[in-house]
């Protein structure tokens, strides 16, 4: 029956001249299926410069918004609209500007987990990997850090400038579980800690490393540590066995995006037979989003 169901999936798709990209916290059987597995920006400018005029995107809403940011010719599929992100969500326009006129000379960074309007009202997007770059490339000595604050306080505690940091968190990451991790920790003494700076600081104390997705991929790479603990998000446990078979690794923290897995298989099916979910903003508010991702990228090349 699932055999059917891919295959019926991976027929769709080149007859509908799509494109399956898949976040890196999605479940395993999404990942198998998908062209493309990475973090949210690195999907996007993969869609950007696919050839296929469908996207796929499997992953929460943010993310697609993104993607058609920049593809804005293509089309965006989400498979289920109610994939959301509580960490974009917690923050809104009216009172970022509220806080941006408190602070008239800040500059605003913005994570890229935030909806599109209030990207809108931003200087430059960041990932968590270049977030520091970002800031500290902003002409301004004062900058506005939003919508995470554990991410904020990280690169704040490695920059010389005044930050000004939204109250908001990922509500998986920032309840991650401490003692899971001395457990874990306990389990395998010789393994390296790894976690997302979603995670709170007192997590951070004990890792070998803070870093996004796409940096625990390179860390990996480049340690010869045979045994991983990963603070984030499960299905990141997933990718890293696929792309290291040699390594051992598991999880740390129970951190667990009940929004991620909201992405089945059914629902890419359906969503590659009717074209549905379409992810679209309203013109102005993409061009200006863009303005911010574009400044991103020209940042961080
Ligand atoms: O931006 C992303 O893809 C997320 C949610 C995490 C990361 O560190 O890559």
């Amino acid at each position: 029956m699932k055999n059917e169901l891919i295959s019926e999936i991976l027929r769709l798709k080149d007859e509908k001249d799509a494109v399956i990209l898949a976040h890196s916290y999605q479940p395993p059987e999404i990942q198998d299926i998908a062209d493309h597995v990475g973090d949210s920006l690195q999907l996007s400018l993969t869609a950007a410069s696919t050839e296929s005029s469908v996207i796929v995107f499997c992953g929460v809403k943010f993310m697609a918004e993104t993607a058609h940011i920049l593809s804005p010719d293509k089309t965006v599929i989400l498979p289920e609209l109610d994939a959301g992100c509580p960490l974009a969500d917690c923050i809104e326009v009216p009172a970022l500007r509220s806080l941006q006129k408190l602070h008239p000379d800040a500059l605003t960074v913005l994570y890229v987990n935030s909806p599109a309007d209030v990207k809108a009202e931003s200087y430059a997007c960041c990932t968590s990997a270049n977030a520091l770059e970002v800031v500290e490339s902003a002409p301004s000595d004062e900058i506005i850090f939003a919508p995470d604050r554990n991410l904020g306080t990280f690169i704040s505690r490695k920059s010389d400038k005044t930050f000004h940091i939204w109250n908001g968190a990922c509500r998986s990451h920032a309840v991650a579980d401490l003692q899971d991790i001395k457990a874990r920790m306990d389990e395998w003494p010789d393994a390296e800690l790894l976690v997302h700076p979603e995670t709170p600081p007192e997590i951070w104390e004990l890792a070998h490393a803070v870093l996004g997705t796409g940096g625990m991929i390179r860390h990996v790479g480049e340690s010869s540590t045979k045994r991983f603990i990963i603070g984030t998000e499960e299905g990141m446990v997933y990718r890293l066995s696929t792309l290291y078979p040699d390594r051992e690794f598991t999880t740390g923290g129970n951190i667990y995006c009940y929004n991620m897995k909201k992405i089945t298989l059914q629902k890419i099916l359906y969503s590659l037979r009717k074209l549905e979910p379409v992810i679209e903003l309203d013109p102005r508010t993409r061009k200006k989003a863009y303005a911010a991702v574009a400044r991103m990228t020209e940042i961080t090349g």
